[in-house]
């Protein structure tokens, strides 16, 4: 392997010798002021003159990457940054599997690569943008401080992509990264590319359920391209999975800590019903059937994210070399699928069946299994605190075809089980199922700020360990600078 220093002299942080790529540095120089452009408007509303505590990268191997300090975010050093270069890779799948990993972009699969490129770009400042409210009603410094590392290394992300798009795909490419700053989540005109990215994100248990269901489709996508043939795309995912992982670590920990904090708000006040709602908000904390109506609503809008189960798109992907699939590297096929098959469920006649078709077209389903079995670890970590608390309570994930408007589910309306509903029936049941106004309304009641020291609102329990072993009323971010 090898793996270059990250030169940090420049303005633009780089593992990839900028210093001496004169044309990519001067158009990713060129890119940086509409960059920090972008970030001031539409990045956090609030703190950007704030020094918070942040984590850097400094190096990309596995063990002491990263270094704490305080930054404000305006000047958090931005930079490009490929894991190591294997060398004698090869690629790994498809129709070239076995032959040399592609340095430059293979002419012919020139569009779908960039395509994949700017979609995966999209998402990135997308959740950035999504989130931008939210340091108003952080419940402590300490989740303040984590929603700001998330951003930054959103940033971070779309600077990866940029870099690839710049230095691979010419004027196209530098037209494509103009882009990525013009699209905004939620506009009407100009959305971002993806359903997910341009839904609200309007309280801190929503940030908790994207960074941990959202982000794991980022982690799970990575991982797909982290096996491409084209060995830059796959150096540049591998070192954005190092980093992914803390958003989920994020999203995790921050639900385990509002069950902490219901349950034993629960137990003191001697309630054992979790369906006696009205009691349990009046103690300030969020009750668990919204809790799980929440992690309804976010696990089947990432669900969404995986397209369309039976996809042409992802069959040419994974032929051309581009696209794996989750842990490639670990299968023991013949990592082309010539004869293979996959099981893929679909309506038919008002039921659930599983139906056999070829698995190079169902590679979007099979992502999206391996990711169902990825979430259902986590869940069954949060389930772990209904065990030691005792109160009698599950948070379950709903069926893949609940509440879908990609694919095969699009068009059916099934409930949390799975059971294909009337329309009428849908609409009776849906306040059940997905979060309601007055839901959403009363947890807008409890997201007020907290910003001294060490202390936390009073629906989240205190995390177990701070950032960086930092004491618990350590000041993640100096508010007044
Ligand atoms: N919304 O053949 P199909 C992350 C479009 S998250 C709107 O099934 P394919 C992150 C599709 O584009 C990871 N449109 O598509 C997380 C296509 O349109 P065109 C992001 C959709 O290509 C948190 C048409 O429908 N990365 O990193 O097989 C915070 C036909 O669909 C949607 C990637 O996704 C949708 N949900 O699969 C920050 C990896 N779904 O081209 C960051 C790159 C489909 O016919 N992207 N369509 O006009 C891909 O691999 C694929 O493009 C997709 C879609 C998996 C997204």
């Amino acid at each position: 392997m090898s793996g270059a220093a990250i030169d940090y002299d420049g303005l633009i942080p780089n593992n990839v010798d900028l210093a001496h790529d004169l044309r990519v540095r001067k158009a990713l120089e060129t890119w940086h002021p509409g960059y920090i452009d972008w970030w001031k408007k539409m990045g956090p509303e609030l703190f950007q003159n704030s020094p918070v505590f942040l984590r850097t990268a400094v190096g990309v191997g596995s063990d002491n990457w990263a270094k704490f300090d305080f930054v404000r975010m305006p000047e958090y050093r931005w930079g490009v940054l490929l894991a190591p270069k294997i060398e004698g890779r090869t690629v790994p799948f498809g129709a070239h599997k076995g032959e040399p990993a592609w340095q430059e972009v293979p002419g012919e699969y020139r569009a779908m690569l960039r395509r994949l490129l700017v979609i995966q770009g999209d998402t990135e400042p997308a959740s950035v943008e999504q989130q931008r409210h939210l340091g108003a009603t952080a419940p402590s410094l300490y989740d303040l401080r984590n929603l700001f590392q998330v951003n930054v290394e959103e940033g971070r992300h779309l600077w990866a992509m940029v870099y690839l798009l710049q230095k691979y795909f010419g004027r196209d490419g530098r037209e494509e990264a103009e882009e990525l700053l013009k699209r905004r989540s939620g506009d009407t005109d100009s959305p971002r590319m993806l359903g997910a990215f341009n839904e609200r994100t309007p309280d801190w248990l929503s940030f908790f359920m994207f960074t941990f269901f959202t982000d794991r489709d980022g982690k799970m996508q990575l991982a797909a391209l982290a096996q491409s043939g084209f060995d830059p795309l796959s150096r540049t995912c591998r070192f954005m999975l190092t980093e992914e992982a803390h958003h989920m670590f994020v999203g995790e920990t921050g639900v385990t800590r509002i069950i902490q904090c219901t349950c034993d708000a629960m137990k003191a006040a001697g309630i054992t019903d979790p369906y006696d709602i009205e009691r349990v908000r009046a103690l300030g904390v969020i009750d668990l059937p919204t809790l799980q109506k929440k992690a309804n609503l976010h696990f089947s809008l990432t669900l969404d994210l995986f397209g369309n189960e039976i996809s042409t798109n992802a069959a040419n992907a994974f032929n051309a070399g581009l696209k794996g699939r989750y842990q490639e590297d670990k299968l023991t096929d013949d990592h082309q699928l010539i004869n293979a098959m996959y099981p893929v469920l679909r309506p038919r006649d008002g039921v659930l069946v599983n139906e056999d078709v070829p698995a190079l077209s169902a590679l979007n389903m099979r992502l999206r299994d391996d990711y169902v079995a990825d979430a259902a670890v986590g869940v069954s970590r949060w389930n772990r605190v209904f065990t030691q608390t005792g109160i009698d309570f599950r948070i379950t994930l709903p069926h893949v075809a609940f509440n879908r408007r990609i694919g095969e589910f699009a068009a059916a309306h099934a409930d949390t089980e799975g059971n294909v509903l009337s329309r009428e029936a849908w609409d009776q049941r849906k306040a059940t199922m997905l979060p309601s106004a007055d839901d959403a309304a009363f947890i807008a009641s409890l997201m007020r700020p907290v910003r001294e020291r060490g202390l936390f609102a009073p629906w989240i329990a205190p995390p177990r360990y701070g950032i960086d072993n930092r004491a618990g009323d350590f000041e993640y971010v100096k508010i007044d600078g």
